[in-house]
């Protein structure tokens, strides 16, 4: 199976984190993208022919498995926790699965926000909007607290699909906008740098796409 990535993308993260977690490493190739940095604004023009054979939404991350291409982090984790890992970080049913999807949700949300507002903050010249800026970072502080308040309080022992994303969310902050998320939920910043030494966070932590 093939796997397009680029370190920096918290969607691809989360597949990756999945795919260590589940110890299905080894039934991946991964192969890296290239994005210049107008990525955000432009249709980019210099992607590798095979990857947009792969997917017209060009977009990482994007899994070519056995006989279906799936083309979104959400599928693609589904995927990989239905079909290979047998439901072991999501139930297939019941109370456990909707909280779960709740938590994900919320993770997601920020993660969009994240991903938003880079690409906002690599636009260059007067169109750049301040206010779409805020509005993003507001969403990521305030799906944080939220998190937080509501979300932290149910997590359990096991590592699953919703703390794998939720890691992932607060990994990117961390790495891409600094600590203000952390004072909006210091108690989730505690849990994160409790697993933020697993091996999964670890070998994929966050660092800048090549360019071209
Ligand atoms: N909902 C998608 C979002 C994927 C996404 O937006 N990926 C970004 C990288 S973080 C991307 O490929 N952007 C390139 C573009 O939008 O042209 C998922 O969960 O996989």
């Amino acid at each position: 199976m093939r796997l397009y990535v680029t370190p920096a993308s918290p969607w691809v993260r989360r597949v990756r984190v999945t795919i260590l977690e589940l110890g299905l490493e080894d039934r991946f190739e991964f192969v890296q993208t290239r994005w210049p940095h107008s990525w955000g604004t432009r249709t980019v023009t210099t992607l590798a022919p095979d990857f947009t054979a792969a997917t017209p939404v060009a977009r990482i991350p994007a899994l070519v498995a056995d006989g279906i291409t799936l083309t979104d982090s959400h599928a693609i984790c589904d995927y990989l926790n239905a079909e290979l890992g047998g439901y072991r970080l999501l139930p297939r049913e019941g109370a456990a699965r909707w909280q779960a999807l709740a938590t994900m949700a919320i993770a997601n949300g920020i993660i969009e926000a994240q991903i938003a507002r880079r690409a906002e903050l690599l636009r260059t010249g007067p169109d750049r909007s301040d206010d779409f800026i805020a509005k993003m970072r507001d969403r990521q502080m305030r799906c944080h607290a939220a998190l937080e308040a509501q979300h932290l309080p149910s997590f359990g022992d096991a590592f699953d699909l919703a703390q794998i994303t939720t890691a992932v969310a607060c990994g990117y902050d961390d790495w891409r906008y600094g600590p203000d998320w952390r004072d909006a939920a210091p108690r989730l910043a505690a849990w994160y740098d409790s697993v933020a030494g697993r091996p999964s966070l670890e070998s994929t932590k966050p660092a800048e796409t090549p360019q071209r």
